[in-house]
């Protein structure tokens, strides 16, 4: 028997949800943990057990490592899985867990720490083979030092944070003279953000796309499950993710996928994991970092290769092999996931709170809902503006894109501004739909970010409210009676009034 029964979710919202279901697939107890904020949510009442770590705020409660592994000890449970976001990816949480005697589904800390670290990560990718951007291979010590390696490989560089990841504390170079106040400002940043003031230089890869691989790992083997293409995306927050690649041909899936591979093998990774890379214009592509953790965007890539993700991890974890076993496995069809947030793209993206008073769910053949919301519950301030995933697969692009505004289509969320119109706008844009994109498409593209002014549109309103205020002033005029009779002064004067 496993030494894993009950497994403590470190996490919230639809993630916690997606791990309770996995859990009870797998005959597994799942125990939820949840903020003051979050007591009536979803993901709660589906869990066999809640244990309350806090008030709302995160830091007070889902960043609480003491409260997380008191509550797992408390619970009963045997493993923490840490979800997406929060102390997934901190190492210090994976050794705490492994400290207590529990078992943190996901890789070891030294494999986290060691993909933490941007140019140690560099170095061992390099040695591994793994082709990463030119540039430095550890932090920078002087000016001199940047200013001769960026003479070397050429500008345009950019200066990143050598703890960083995710686009904090970078900048872009294009001319020499501009380098040293660059150095300044990304070195203050990473000290601000990260609390480590080191950083590094690279070649700057200009209109790339972000291609990132999928790999599981068990005790015997490492494999990869192709691609997700994720360039539609505004400042650093995903917005739409694909699998397949409309670029990536069988033969770079497999080198892309080897890379990903021999990256993940160079570290000693188990479960689930994703090395991202940026593939530019002429089919180059080039090792970024690796996400040491379940992501937002895995399910397009369980729709088109047929495999459980979290499951998966949850019998790593268990020290049962993965459950695949052909490989390679080949991608089936195509599946497009829309991140659904409560931000308004009218207003600037700023979050949208309120009350969800009415929530109609889109359904049907190929069409998956991952969401930790439900009608009645408060939309706030305290965690990330993501409500759903709403993930479609089809037989091919075309059909998944159709699928998708069919789907979104479907969708009533009523009581918070949403991105849901954006969507739409932008499956019907017919450069995405042939798939011209890269990680700047959003930002060149500023006018799907609003709705088009529709001439006709408003002209029919237009035309509606005329009617209206007709019809309320016709009501408005008092009846006279038919015989004329009973005619007071008050009626006369108001007639006229109502004509005037
Ligand atoms: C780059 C790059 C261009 N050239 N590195 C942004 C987040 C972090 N993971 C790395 N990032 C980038 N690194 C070189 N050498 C462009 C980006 C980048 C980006 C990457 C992936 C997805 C979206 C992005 C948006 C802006 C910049």
């Amino acid at each position: 028997m496993s030494a894993i029964q009950r497994v403590l979710i470190a996490n919230r919202g639809e993630i916690a949800l997606r791990i309770v279901r996995a859990c009870h697939d797998e005959g597994l107890a799942a125990v939820a943990v949840c903020s003051d904020a979050d007591r009536a949510s979803p993901y709660v009442r589906a869990a066999d057990a809640v244990v309350a770590i806090g008030p709302a705020p995160a830091s007070q409660s889902y960043l609480r490592i003491d409260r997380l592994i008191e509550a797992a000890r408390q619970s009963g449970a045997q493993a923490i899985h840490p979800g997406y976001g929060f102390l997934s990816e901190r190492a210090a949480f994976a050794e705490a867990v492994e400290q207590a005697g529990l078992i943190f589904i996901g890789p070891s800390s030294a494999a986290i720490r060691a993909m933490g670290d941007k140019t140690e990560a560099r170095r061992r990718m390099h040695a591994a083979g793994v082709p990463v951007v030119p540039g430095g291979m550890a932090s920078l010590a002087s000016d001199a030092e940047a200013l001769a390696l960026a003479d070397s490989i050429g500008y345009p560089v950019i200066v990143k944070a050598a703890a960083g990841g995710g686009g904090r504390g970078m900048r872009v170079v294009t001319r020499v003279e501009d380098l040293p106040v660059a150095l300044r400002t990304a070195a203050a940043e990473a000290e601000k953000a990260f609390g480590d003031a080191k950083i590094y230089l690279e070649k700057f890869i200009e209109r790339p796309r972000h291609v990132e691989i999928q790999i599981l790992a068990d005790h015997e083997k490492t494999i990869h499950l192709g691609e997700r293409e994720c360039s539609i995306q505004r400042r650093h927050q995903k917005l739409v993710e694909e699998s397949p690649s409309t670029v990536v041909t069988p033969q770079l899936r497999r080198e892309m996928g080897q890379a990903a591979v021999a990256a993940a093998t160079a570290v000693g990774y188990r479960g689930a994991g994703t090395c991202e890379f940026l593939l530019a214009a002429n089919g180059s592509f080039y090792f970024l970092e690796m996400n040491t953790r379940i992501q937002v965007e895995h399910p397009v890539t369980e729709m088109v290769y047929g495999v459980d993700l979290v499951r998966e991890q949850l019998r790593i974890a268990r020290k049962q092999p993965m459950s695949i076993s052909e490989w390679p496995l080949a991608p089936r069809g195509h599946a497009i996931e829309c991140r659904i947030t409560s931000e308004d793209p009218a207003n600037s993206f700023l979050p949208s709170t309120g009350r969800i008073s009415h929530l109609q769910v889109p359904g049907g053949h190929g069409v998956r809902w991952d969401a930790g919301i439900e009608s009645g519950d408060d939309v706030t301030l305290y965690y990330d503006s993501l409500l759903a995933k709403l993930i479609v697969h089809g037989a091919d692009r075309a059909i998944a894109i159709r699928r998708m505004e069919r789907a979104l289509s479907e969708l009533v969320i009523v009581g918070v501004a949403t991105n849901q119109a954006l969507h739409l706008r932008l499956l019907a844009d017919p450069e995405f739909r042939r798939g011209a994109i890269d990680i700047q498409f959003l930002e060149r593209r500023q006018d799907l970010l609003v709705p088009a002014v529709d001439h006709a549109r408003n002209l029919r309103i237009a035309v509606a409210a005329a009617l209206a205020e007709e019809e309320r002033r016709a009501a408005a005029k008092p009846a006279v009676a038919a015989d004329g009779a009973a005619r007071s002064a008050w009626t006369a004067q108001a007639r006229v009034d109502a004509l005037r």
